[in-house]
């Protein structure tokens, strides 16, 4: 007879199973995963189960931490700041339905920023799905939902199936334009086991062939180009060193606006962005688009026939989206340029090192205008580490750093592109930190924008994130306001806010936070800010209205046809 006091002995096969949780868990590792962005619920108890245990799982290599947040949207954009900094694919899991629709603008935001995002996200039992129960958190077709938003998605229907479909999302991210990615999985299907099958580290996918044709054809216009202009976007954020040399070669002005900034070193005289962009658009015979959409130079400054259009691009569709290139290359822009670069004719060109001087300073005197928004980006320039990273906003000092914050470094300015959702910034911002501990993060908002995700200073705290955030407080939606008083008589509506103290607000999290009333106040407490690496920091800067940066932005064509 058993003797009752021994341990009862395990299933014979318990060790060489697995729970679609932990399949799950052991593939984000075995791809380097090192950090899950979450916020729990009951649909994910047994992810979360093996995300435990992951913590202190070194058999890889390496642990899987989980970071949570207070709101789903924070543990999205929270993974979306990671990606951006680090350019690697990032994590974040949150519970279905409303779970799903709190993180979505994060993840539309990442899609728009052809960004690295896997989420997992929760499912009602998978024999309820579709069905219209009334089951906690049920959401009607919530695959399509999902589908909507995102290139690649699947539900894990069998723990067989976990480690597989990671494994497909994670390629599905790099392949072609990146971009998130997601995975839905049932609530009875995260703790249902299966015979473990082999975690195989991910075989790196092979890149698509370079069309010699193209280089060739690229290649020859390029070198047969009087003004010659380089326009860079998110893309290019890989391909900083062959930028920067075929910049030199052509002595091609480089332009960048939001996601492209920091390709070429903002130092440069030929790093321009929009104002000069717009003059050199119109005089340019041939462009060469790099990992951007050109968007400003198609839908608003115009193209003709005296205007050839060479495109690299990860996505096979984007060069021909607006109009046929000249030439399309297709691929990782750093290969594709570093081939262009070899086939281009040697011999050196007559240096337009002085022409850019020039024509930088007497665009820098029209963008004197913005005399109040310099002031301030002049002090965080000073203070902020050449390698440190700035996420910008949707606000006034935002608008004004896309046209002329200096930045040095790949990945070191981070601005939500296209969606210029307000309200991004902070949990972007506490992601990139987090992913990136090494270097200090800046995060400017706005009042308006700021109280979106300032919860999230609870999260800093908790995780000891030392991002610091400035807050520029204006008392309103203020470009919304100055566009009612300009445009509208001034019949001002829904843009005047009631605030919080902000400094006591940040206090009361237990994060530092301090007030500076002008540039020098700024610097200094940034300085002080910078110093501390165990917790955030929170400096309420305290501003007027402030002149409109939009006739720097918006401006009309250039060129003939548009
Ligand atoms: C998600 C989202 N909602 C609304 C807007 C519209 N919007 C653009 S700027 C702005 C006001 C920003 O206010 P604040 O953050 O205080 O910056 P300020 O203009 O006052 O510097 C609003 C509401 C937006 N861009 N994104
Ligand atoms: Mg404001």
């Amino acid at each position: 007879m058993a003797n009752p006091k021994q341990p009862k002995k395990p299933h014979a096969d318990a060790a060489s199973r697995m729970t679609a949780g932990e399949a799950t868990v052991g593939a984000l590792i075995a791809h380097g995963i090192d950090t899950v962005y979450a916020l729990p619920g009951v649909h994910n108890d047994h992810l979360f189960d093996a995300l435990f245990k992951a913590q202190n799982f070194k058999a890889q290599g390496h642990a899987l931490r989980t970071i949570h947040t207070r709101h789903e949207q924070g543990a999205a954009y929270m993974a979306l700041g990671a990606a951006l900094a680090t350019g690697k694919p990032q994590v974040y899991t949150v519970v279905p339905g409303p779970g799903l629709l709190n993180s979505a603008a994060a993840l539309l935001t990442a899609y728009g920023m052809n960004a690295p995002v896997l989420a997992l996200i929760g499912q009602i039992a998978q024999s309820a799905i579709g069905r219209g129960l009334g089951h906690l958190h049920e959401i009607r077709d919530q695959a399509g939902i999902i589908s909507r938003l995102v290139d690649y998605s699947a539900r894990i229907r069998d723990p067989a199936e976990a480690a597989g479909l990671v494994a497909e999302a994670v390629r599905a991210m790099g392949t072609g334009r990146p971009g998130p990615a997601v995975l839905e999985c049932a609530i009875d299907v995260w703790g249902r086991s299966a015979p473990a099958t082999a975690i195989v580290p991910p075989s790196p996918v092979p890149p698509p062939p370079i069309d010699e044709d193209a280089i060739r054809e690229a290649a020859k216009r390029l070198a047969a180009a009087k003004r010659p202009l380089i326009v860079v976007g998110g893309g290019a954020q890989g391909a900083s060193a062959e930028v920067t040399e075929l910049s030199r070669l052509l002595q091609a002005p480089v332009l960048a606006y939001r996601r492209g900034r920091c390709v070429l070193d903002g130092r440069d005289p030929f790093s321009v962005t929009l104002p000069l962009g717009r003059e050199l658009w119109g005089e340019a015979d041939v462009v060469l688009g790099v990992g951007t959409r050109l968007f400003y130079g198609f839908t608003h400054w115009g193209i003709d026939n005296e205007l050839a259009v060479i495109r690299v691009d990860a996505d096979p569709d984007e060069p021909e989206r607006f109009a046929r290139p000249a030439a399309g290359l297709i691929g990782d822009a750093k290969p594709i340029l570093r081939r262009l670069i070899e086939a281009l004719p040697a011999g050196k060109r007559p240096s337009r090192r002085a022409e850019m001087e020039e024509r930088q300073a007497k665009v820098r005197a029209r963008l004197d205008k913005l005399a109040p928004q310099i002031g301030f980006l002049e002090a965080i320039r000073a203070e902020l580490p050449e390698d440190g990273i700035f996420v910008d906003e949707v606000t006034q000092i935002g608008f004004a750093a896309r046209l002329l914050l200096p930045v040095y470094k790949p990945r070191t300015f981070l601005s939500p592109g296209y969606q210029d959702n307000l309200g991004w910034g902070y949990a972007t911002a506490l992601g990139a930190q987090h992913a990136r501990p090494d270097v200090p993060a800046l995060s400017i908002s706005g009042d308006g924008g700021f109280l979106f995700t300032s919860n999230e200073i609870a999260t800093a705290v908790r995780h000891r994130i030392p991002l610091t955030v400035v807050v520029f407080n204006d008392g309103a939606f203020g470009n919304v306001r100055r566009i009612q008083e300009e445009a509208y008589g001034n019949r001002l509506i829904a843009s005047d806010l009631a605030n919080p103290d902000f400094v006591r607000y940040a206090q009361s999290f237990g994060a530092e936070a301090e007030r500076a009333r002008n540039p020098q106040e700024l610097r200094a407490a940034l300085k002080r800010a910078f110093k501390r690496r165990d917790g955030p920091t929170l400096i309420e800067v305290p501003v007027g209205p402030m002149p409109s940066p939009w006739e720097f932005i918006h401006m009309p064509p250039v060129r003939g046809l548009r």
